[in-house]
């Protein structure tokens, strides 16, 4: 069938059980079937592909040519480099460049969105405009903006210009500095961490990588906190707030997630990438009454749109927009024969995708002038004249759907499940209409229904079974009533196994299913796009200001995790939270060798030294559950609430205990 058939049997040595590569039906009838087909994923070039045992462990250094050094992997203090580099050198500088790809990564998008904003305010785009106003002056007031008897124009025109510093400003603190609670702010200026505006940060990060400059992990590492602060409170929080301002706050949304809201009898359009304007723009394309004509005519019902990893979360959790899958299903999707058109914009978008789409005669799309893919048709995205890029790629999704000749198989399998909880609405919910605030949450933790918050965020990763770490962890947590919170890949695993249901409290402890049945939420809350792991920080910031549990975000009996993380972006989110007072766990595997100083400085220095939080690096999920609940009780203790949680299960087991009593009366 395929014209590009890869004969897998001969490239791929091993044929592994699609059951221990992925515990998602759909993923797994579609890996089957690309075999048949002949057709290559990115499970099938894990198999093949061994990780470098010396890179994996960071051991190496290629930032010169005196090298490529590679240290001894059973000794990390047998050898320096080629300069003298140890291996602390050598760790912390690849750490260091791997937060800088991954904060610029973050900072680039969100300075996109800057420049959306800007265009809009000045008017000089008619297709997108300011939705969310009260968010607007909310954002604007939080930095100190006055909004008072101003206009929306006069608000915005200064918002935009202050945000701007986010990524230009060469001295003094980013504007989101100012939401940061005052004591962890404290100790980043007393150890020099707050960020500058990301560009110079990145810049001078970079810098100090180069050979011959930076030559002390612990300095680097400074440097690399103040960075990944840069993109945590600035840049990701910047696409974030906009795309809120301009796109709408989101708000609970019932939405189906996983193969089977694919369409057989419509034009199929996915889109994948990170930046929300791309897809709000397809939004709209799709329900152009001339495009539906047109697809009835070829013989279609309707257009059917869908999205796939951030981007597709994000306009989830803003529109209710159905969602196929998490990042190890991009190629997989494809082996349905079903989806007509795939349009990515950046980040995360495999070049294995542009074979899979040519051997299923899917159109494959790259828009974005930073992200061209070999193979792909590009279309290029224009702010000011979006529908011409997402009505031509509809155009020709319909000529696909017109043309199509490949057997369908679709697999029958949605998850429904409720998303978009912002953190503006989580306040509300808890709080009330009337008194919208994070005051009960803070309540229930400290009376011990609610043990305490975990964010379990990030990728999926073909070197672990796909979901698998995701959903045990999750359910290992909330099973010890740790309210747990959602972002990209990680949140859609969760939707896939069921448990974005308001029923799935069940599955919680005695406490958190108490709360979450008085609410009404389910027991994991989603909250968008990896960038919207902001959310997180200002909702951290709001439940130290309300009080009564400490002073400092470090205070929180709180803890996150990447699990099945895989990007560099994943790294600076991670070193962001550890900066900003958060324990921090990874799975998979961590980028440093046992023994250093390095790895020791991550693992425990960051928060015995700097009163930080720290990282650490566990990759079966049970223990890791084990290791953030330990962390969590052990700020309830510091924080006194140790007592109140006990008093609460009691109550709960006297009341279940004098309820069998009375039953067997
Ligand atoms: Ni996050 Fe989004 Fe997914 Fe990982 Fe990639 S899509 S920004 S990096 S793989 S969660």
């Amino acid at each position: 069938m395929a014209d590009k058939k890869i004969d897998i049997k001969k490239k791929v040595k091993k044929e592994v059980d699609v059951r221990d590569l992925t515990i998602c039906d759909a993923t797994q009838q579609m890996l089957l079937k690309a075999r048949k087909d002949g057709v290559e994923t990115a499970f099938d070039r894990a198999l093949d592909m061994k990780p470098c045992p010396i890179g994996s462990q960071s051991a190496c250094c290629k930032n010169c040519s005196m090298g490529p050094c590679r240290l001894n992997a059973k000794d990390p203090y047998a050898k320096v480099g080629v300069c003298g580099a140890t291996v602390d050198t050598i760790q912390s500088r690849n750490f260091a460049r791997m937060v800088a790809t991954g904060a610029a990564a973050h900072t680039d998008h969100g300075m996109a969105m800057l420049e959306l904003f800007r265009e809009v305010v000045r008017g000089n785009i008619a297709d997108y405009k300011i939705q969310d106003t009260r968010k607007l002056e909310e954002v604007a007031q939080s930095i100190g903006i006055e909004t008072v008897g101003r206009s929306v124009e006069d608000i915005a025109t200064d918002l935009y210009e202050q945000l701007e510093a986010t990524y230009t400003q060469i001295e003094g603190e980013i504007p989101f500095a100012k939401r940061v609670p005052p004591k962890t702010l404290e100790t980043w200026r007393k150890y020099g961490l707050v960020p500058r505006g990301a560009m110079i940060e990145v810049m001078e990060l970079l810098h100090r990588t180069h050979i011959g400059v930076d030559q002390h992990y612990d300095n680097i590492t400074k440097q690399s906190s103040r960075c990944a602060l840069s993109d945590g409170w600035g840049g990701s929080m910047v696409a974030t707030e906009i795309g809120d301002i301009l796109f709408g706050t989101p708000t609970p949304v019932a939405v189906d997630v996983n193969m089977g809201v694919l369409k057989e009898d419509e034009v199929n359009v996915i889109v994948h990438g990170h930046e929300p304007n791309m897809f709000e723009s397809m939004v709209s394309s799709v329900n152009d009454p001339e495009l539906i004509k047109a697809a009835q005519a070829a013989g279609a019902k309707g257009i059917n749109l869908v999205g796939m990893c951030c981007s597709g979360a994000e306009m989830m959790s803003r529109h209710g927009v159905p969602h196929a899958g998490n990042f190890m299903s991009t190629e997989a999707v494809l082996a349905t024969g079903a989806v007509d058109a795939m349009c990515v914009d950046i980040q995360c978008i495999k070049q294995g995708l542009a074979t899979a789409a040519e051997c299923y005669k899917t159109k494959f799309i790259t828009t974005n002038r930073r992200a061209h893919i070999e193979g792909a048709t590009h279309i290029e995205f224009d702010d000011h004249e979006p529908r011409a890029c997402t009505d031509e790629i509809v155009i020709q999704a319909i000529g696909r759907f017109k043309n199509r000749s490949l057997p369908i198989e679709i697999p029958k399998i949605t998850n429904p499940g409720i998303h978009g909880f912002s953190h503006e609405y989580i306040n509300y919910m808890l709080g009330g209409t009337f008194r919208a605030s994070y005051t009960p949450l803070n309540d229930n933790i400290i009376n011990g229904r609610i043990r305490g918050v975990a964010g379990v965020v990030g990728c999926t990763n073909p070197r672990v079974k796909q979901d698998w770490v995701h959903v045990e962890l999750v359910k290992e947590l909330i099973k010890n009533d740790v309210l747990v919170l959602q972002t990209g890949c990680a949140q859609i695993a969760l939707a896939k196994a069921g448990l974005y249901t308001p029923e799935a409290a069940h599955l919680a402890g005695p406490g958190l299913k108490e709360v979450c049945e008085t609410v009404g939420m389910p027991p994991v809350l989603g909250i968008g796009s990896c960038v919207d792991n902001s959310r997180i920080l200002i909702a951290a910031s709001e439940m130290v200001k309300i009080g009564g549990l400490g002073d400092s975000i470090a205070d929180l009996p709180a803890a996150g995790a990447a699990p099945e993380w895989m990007s560099e972006k994943a790294i600076s989110i991670g070193q962001y939270f550890v900066a900003s007072g958060v324990y921090t766990v990874f799975g998979v595997t961590f980028p440093t060798m046992e023994g250093t100083k390095f790895q020791k400085l991550l693992f425990d220095g960051l928060e015995s030294t700097y009163g930080l939080g720290k990282w650490d690096f566990v990759a079966d999920p049970y223990e890791m559950a084990q290791k953030m609940i330990a962390h969590i009780d052990k700020k309830r203790k510091a924080l006194g609430i140790d007592k109140a949680r006990e008093r609460v299960l009691m109550d709960m087991d006297s009341r279940r205990e004098m309820e069998a009593k009375y039953q067997a009366m």
